[in-house]
C-alpha cells in the first residue's frame, strides 16, 4: 500500500498542506479551474542531495545538515510558459533500508528526477539501477526523466568525469543537468524541464485522444 507521508513529522509539509487548504481556490464560492497537477518524483542514493535540491527549488534555502529522508512531499504553483501548473514532488528516500516501499512510490510519479553526486562514483553507478526500476514499474521508454549530477559546486572533489556522465543520459536519450544544491546552480533548470516534458506528453496525449474522440464520432454519425 502507497504509505501517505505524514505532515506533522515535517513542519515544512505542514506549512504547505495548510497552504493548500486555504487556497484562494477553495474559498471563492465558484470554484475556479484546477491548473494541471505535474508529479514529480525524487530518487537517487542516500546523501547525493535529493532533498536539499527539493528545498531549493520549494523555499531557496540550503541545509547543511543530513537527516535521512523516509519520504516527504511537497507542492507548488509555478507558471510554466504563461500557464500557472501545479507540482507535487516526493522526495524519496536513498537509504536501502526503504528500498522495498520504492515501487510504490514509483507508480504514482509521473516524472523522474534521478540524482547521484558528482563526488561519489557508486552513486552514478546506482542511477543505472534506479532507471530499470523506473522503467519496470512505469513499463514506459518515454516517461519524462532527468539525469542530474548534483553537488557541482564540489568541483575539485569531482570523480565522476563529465563526459561518463553525458554518455550515459545520451545512451538513455535523457537530458543531463549538473546542480548544486548549495550555491543554487540550475536548480529551476532542472525541475523546469521535467515540468515542461511532463507537460508536453500530457498535451500530445491529449491531442491523441481528442482525435482519437473525433474519430469515434465521425465514423457513428456517418450515413450510408
Ligand atoms: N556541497 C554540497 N553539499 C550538498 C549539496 N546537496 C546536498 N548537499 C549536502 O549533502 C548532504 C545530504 O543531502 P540530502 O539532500 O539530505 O541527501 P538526500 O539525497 O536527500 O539523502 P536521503 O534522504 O538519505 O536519500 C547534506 O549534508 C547536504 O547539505 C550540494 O549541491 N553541494
Ligand atoms: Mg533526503
Amino acid at each position: 500500500m502507497l504509505e501517505t507521508p505524514n505532515p506533522s513529522t515535517n513542519p515544512r509539509n505542514l506549512y504547505t498542506w495548510c497552504a493548500c487548504l486555504v487556497s484562494p481556490a477553495k474559498m471563492s464560492k465558484k470554484p475556479a479551474a484546477q491548473p494541471t497537477l505535474h508529479k514529480v518524483i525524487m530518487v537517487g542514493s542516500g546523501g547525493v542531495g535529493k532533498s536539499a535540491l527539493t528545498l531549493q527549488f520549494m523555499y531557496d534555502e540550503f541545509v547543511e545538515d543530513y537527516e535521512p529522508t523516509k519520504a516527504d512531499s511537497y507542492r507548488k504553483k509555478v507558471v510554466l510558459d504563461g500557464e500557472e501548473v501545479q507540482i507535487d514532488i516526493l522526495d524519496t528516500a536513498g537509504q536501502e533500508d526503504y528500498a522495498a516501499i520504492r515501487d510504490n512510490y514509483f507508480r504514482s510519479g509521473e516524472g523522474f528526477l534521478c540524482v547521484f553526486s558528482i563526488t561519489e562514483p557508486e552513486s552514478f553507478d546506482a542511477t543505472q539501477e534506479f532507471r530499470e526500476q523506473i522503467l519496470r514499474v512505469k513499463n514506459d521508454e518515454n516517461i519524462p526523466f532527468l539525469l542530474v549530477g548534483n553537488k557541482s559546486d564540489l568541483a575539485d572533489k569531482r570523480r565522476v568525469p563529465l563526459d561518463t556522465c553525458r554518455e550515459r543520459a545520451q545512451h538513455w536519450q535523457v537530458p543531463y543537468v549538473e546542480t548544486s544544491a548549495k550555491t543554487r546552480d540550475n536548480v529551476d533548470k532542472a525541475f523546469v524541464s521535467l515540468i515542461r516534458a511532463m507537460s508536453s506528453l500530457k498535451k500530445a496525449n491529449g491531442l491523441a485522444e481528442e482525435q482519437e474522440e473525433s474519430k469515434k464520432k465521425g465514423a457513428c454519425c456517418t450515413v450510408v
